[in-house]
């Protein structure tokens, strides 16, 4: 099909080689976090939950129906006054993360309820108006930094509780001046963001899925543009506008808007062609849906460590990131599942980090035991699953291969084994390698 004309298409090259992106395609762990005041409820309020009432726990200022509390937007929306997070410590998160072995993270300064974690001069629903009154961005940002892991930005454009936002296009002049008060005040948000934290790498935009905004597309063309100019190397993901067709994550002509794709949210690409070869990364709850803390986990399926690093050996297999969310609660505190995870997490990484960080995907056929990521021209993992029930792992290799047993050579034996077949059977336990019997008539294709 011929290429449209696109006036408003990508900003920015496919697959930028600056040093910022570099960093960001090594990522393979991130972390996210939501918290505001959502964090205070937990997703229930006076021992009610609004596990049937909101979409989800971020979204529970929305709760309706039959059991949502009498008066519920007005009493959510005054929750600024109780928001007083005496545990909270971002070097503590900060450290936690490192150990984890998380790379960047990605951190809400608003979500969709408006209130801002930051002292805005845009609006007085911000931080200061709580008894906490400190900078929780600022204190997020520094942490973080100082432990070594870049940050991101999350930020949504859609707020529930402002009366400029408009759902649908603005139709009247009237209501198209009220709307670009809303667009001036976005902006001016965006540009207090990139002066009070210079060190963040990027942004995670988010609500940006309503016609006045789609509609808006000169306007967020441009302000790409002056908040990349403002901030060189800055990074932005493909949620932040679409084309003059209305087109999201991809323009009318399949490019990417944006330096990395945002579509990858609580699912992963099933194949490394759906990618198209764009940068991407793979949001994650850990509960099967709920971003901000719920106090409640009992009844749902909560993934364990073992769903969470095959998710993230998929996602780095395919030259995506994998990024966990947490969603501390109201003191600051992350829920205990989230500690144990962490904690799981971290010990796996300290062993397996070689196939992880700083990897691509490679052109080995699809294994069954797990996934293959390439290091460097000559080192290639296998992480392994999905255990045969014979504990032999059949590999496919090239015929002069070395084979080094990742564990063994954690364990300081490593025997590099001369191929003699095309595939060879591994003994997971044994760490020693068999050759496999190949039919008389079987022909390596493997040079
Ligand atoms: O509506 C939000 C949701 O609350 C959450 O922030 C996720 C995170 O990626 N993004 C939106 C849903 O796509």
């Amino acid at each position: 099909t011929e290429k449209k004309e696109i006036k408003y298409g990508p900003l920015t090259d496919k697959n930028r080689k600056d040093a910022n992106m570099e960093a960001f395609r090594n990522y393979g762990l991130g972390q996210f976090i939501h918290w505001g005041l959502y964090a205070i409820p937990g997703n229930e309020w006076e021992g009610v939950s609004a596990r049937k009432g909101a979409a989800a726990s971020e979204w529970i200022r929305s709760w309706s129906g039959p059991n949502a509390p009498k008066n519920w937007i007005e009493t959510y929306d005054n929750l600024y006054k109780q928001f007083n997070p005496k545990d909270f410590d971002a070097k503590r998160w900060a450290k936690q993360a490192k150990d984890m072995g998380a790379k960047y993270m990605i951190f809400t300064t608003k979500h969709h309820d408006g209130f801002a974690l930051w002292p805005t001069k845009t609006t007085d629903y911000n931080i200061t108006k709580t008894p906490f009154k400190k900078d929780v961005v600022k204190a997020v940002v520094d942490a973080y930094t100082a432990e070594g892991i870049d940050v991101y930005l999350y930020f949504s454009v859609l707020e529930w509780n402002n009366p400029d936002y408009f759902y649908k296009a603005p139709k009247t002049e009237a209501e198209k001046a009220k709307y670009n008060k809303f667009l001036q005040y976005t902006r001016a948000q965006l540009l207090e963001l990139l002066a009070n934290y210079p060190q963040i790498k990027g942004f995670w935009f988010d609500g940006t899925w309503d016609q006045a905004w789609v509609q808006s597309y000169d306007f967020t063309y441009n302000l790409e543009k002056e908040l990349r100019a403002k901030h060189p190397g800055l990074i932005i993901g493909s949620r932040f506008r679409n084309d003059e067709f209305g087109k999201r994550h991809f323009d009318s002509n399949g490019n990417l808007l944006g330096d990395y794709e945002q579509g990858w949210e609580r699912k992963l690409p099933k194949d490394y062609s759906w990618l198209d070869g764009n940068d991407w990364d793979a949001v994650m709850t850990i509960p099967p849906n709920g971003w901000g803390y719920m106090k409640d986990w009992s009844g749902l399926y909560t993934k364990t460590t073992d769903d969470l690093l095959d998710m993230l050996m998929q996602s780095v297999s395919m030259n995506g990131n994998f990024v966990l969310n947490f969603g501390p609660d109201g003191l600051g505190n992350m829920h205990p599942g989230e500690d144990k995870l962490a904690k799981e997490l971290g010990d796996w990484m300290k062993v397996n980090h070689e196939a992880v960080y700083g990897v691509r995907h490679t052109d080995l056929p699809l294994s069954k035991l797990g996934y293959y990521t390439q290091k460097d021209s000559t080192t290639v993992y296998l992480t392994v699953f999905n255990r045969p029930v014979n504990n032999i792992a059949r590999i496919a290799v090239a015929k002069n291969a070395k084979l080094v047993p990742v564990s063994a050579q954690i364990l300081g034996d490593a025997k590099a084994l001369e191929v003699k077949h095309a595939d060879i059977g591994l003994d997971l336990d044994k760490q020693t390698y068999y050759d496999v019997y190949i039919p008389e008539n079987y022909k390596s294709n493997r040079a």
